[in-house]
């Protein structure tokens, strides 16, 4: 059997979640003999926002919250999966080449997505019985959606006994989600499968490459939620595909303002061209409102290799700085960001932190702001007085305010 990396979740709530796992298997399903548990992290994007699906590099890290699913496997093709949460409804379908979807929004839509392409692409046809919990916050932008299909993903394989490259699962599972009719990149599945403890990871496209940077000492990540859901449907969803059709749209035109083929990609149309001739070139050949998407797309690739350097000699303060000018770039140019994260970013910097941004694809969620191990106690206690008193009855939970511990990839337990 293939194992999917080291079980990094020691911490007592994984023991919890394990045995409620087991028991809600139990009361449905029988006794869970030689069962198997799955568990894909969610991550925080540290930066590179809305860069993946132009070809163009992320720098995110896995956290401890993920989605876990507990399963057995049975002799047919169906799929049974019970959600901990009461408010999703059970599910049940059969494993095919073409499933027809739930409507839209529907959470088992990322089930039946990663069933319809491991069919498609690997032969899958044995389902199982099984019970998932998510201890990522749903619409939170820490990418629960991926984890659901990496987990459901990585369950099938396991019981179809079908070994698989990592890094193929990882261009599988980015297309997978073509399904629930997002066209985004393939940073969340990457980091999902890929993930390394105590490490973030700077992710490039086309082809698919990995290079982990040790997080310092005294880095610390604090992730707040605006408590604005970022659905992955709907509304959302529309200015989401919108951002991405009118970077293509940028980059066509950009293209036909040189000389020779145009370049068919960003990464094509960025070698070997300095961040200043790249906004020469907008200037010239865009009209508002593409020459800012443009412009965030190019500023924001130089702005993740910047952040990588600063990593590595270890300066935070620089670090910041560039987080700080993607959330300036993503709020301005990019027009993904809301009055609430703008406030939370505020209340973060006002507090001390290094830097903080939105992170995910925006219009709600959370940010991350990065703080030394000394001001974390400082800008934590600022956004809970500052933020949350007003609009929570009680303290913020560790759903919506945390440290946020950088994991390792997707993991399986035989229990
Ligand atoms: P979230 O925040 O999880 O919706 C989305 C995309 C990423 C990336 C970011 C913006 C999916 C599954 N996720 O993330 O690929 O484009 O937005 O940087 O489409």
């Amino acid at each position: 059997m293939a194992e999917y990396g080291p079980h990094n979740r020691t911490d007592p709530a994984s023991t919890d979640v394990s045995t409620r796992l087991t028991e809600t298997f139990h009361q449905h399903f029988g006794s869970p003999d030689a069962g198997i548990l799955i568990h894909a992290p969610g991550r925080v994007n540290l930066i590179g926002e809305h860069t993946d699906y132009n070809g163009l590099p992320v720098f995110p890290m896995a956290i401890r919250h993920g989605i876990s699913v507990v399963s057995r496997a049975r002799s047919d093709s169906i799929i049974r999966l019970i959600n901990t949460d009461p408010d999703f409804e059970p599910l049940e379908f059969e494993i095919s080449g073409v499933i027809p979807p739930y409507p839209t929004g529907h959470w088992g839509n990322y089930v039946k997505a990663a069933a319809q392409v491991l069919h498609r692409e690997h032969g899958i046809t044995r389902g199982f019985d099984g019970v998932l919990h998510g201890e990522v916050p749903a619409a939170a932008g820490l990418s629960s959606s991926s984890a659901v299909v990496v987990a459901s993903g990585l369950t099938l394989l396991e019981h179809g006994e079908t070994p698989a490259d990592r890094m193929q699962l990882m261009d599988d599972f980015a297309g997978a989600e073509a399904y629930v009719g997002t066209r985004g990149g393939g940073m969340d599945q990457a980091i999902s499968l890929g993930a390394k403890p105590g490490s973030a990871c700077r992710i490039d496209f086309a082809p698919l490459r990995l290079r982990h940077v040790a997080i310092p000492d005294g880095w610390t990540f604090v992730v707040a939620s605006s408590l604005v859901p970022a659905e992955k449907s709907g509304a959302r969803q529309a200015v989401y595909n919108q951002r991405t059709e009118e970077c293509r749209r940028a980059l066509k035109l950009a293209g036909r303002g040189l000389v020779g083929i145009p370049p068919g990609t960003y990464p094509e149309l960025m070698k070997g061209r300095s961040v200043e001739e790249l906004l020469a070139l907008a200037e010239r050949s865009l009209a508002d409102p593409l020459v800012r998407r443009f412009r965030h797309v190019v500023t924001e690739t130089d702005r993740v290799s910047q952040a990588v350097e600063a990593m590595y000699q270890d300066t935070p303060s620089w670090f910041g700085r560039l987080m700080v000018g993607s959330h300036e770039s993503l709020r301005d140019d990019y027009e993904v960001s809301c009055p609430e994260l703008d406030e939370l970013v505020d209340i973060s910097m006002a507090a001390g932190a290094f830097g903080a941004r939105l992170t995910g694809a925006g219009f709600g969620g959370c940010i991350v702001a990065l703080t030394s191990a000394d001001s974390a106690a400082a800008v934590l206690s600022a956004l809970a007085d500052s933020y949350y008193a007003s609009r929570l009855d009680q303290a913020p939970s560790g759903q919506e305010l945390f440290i946020a511990a950088p994991s390792g990839g997707a993991s399986r337990t035989t229990l």
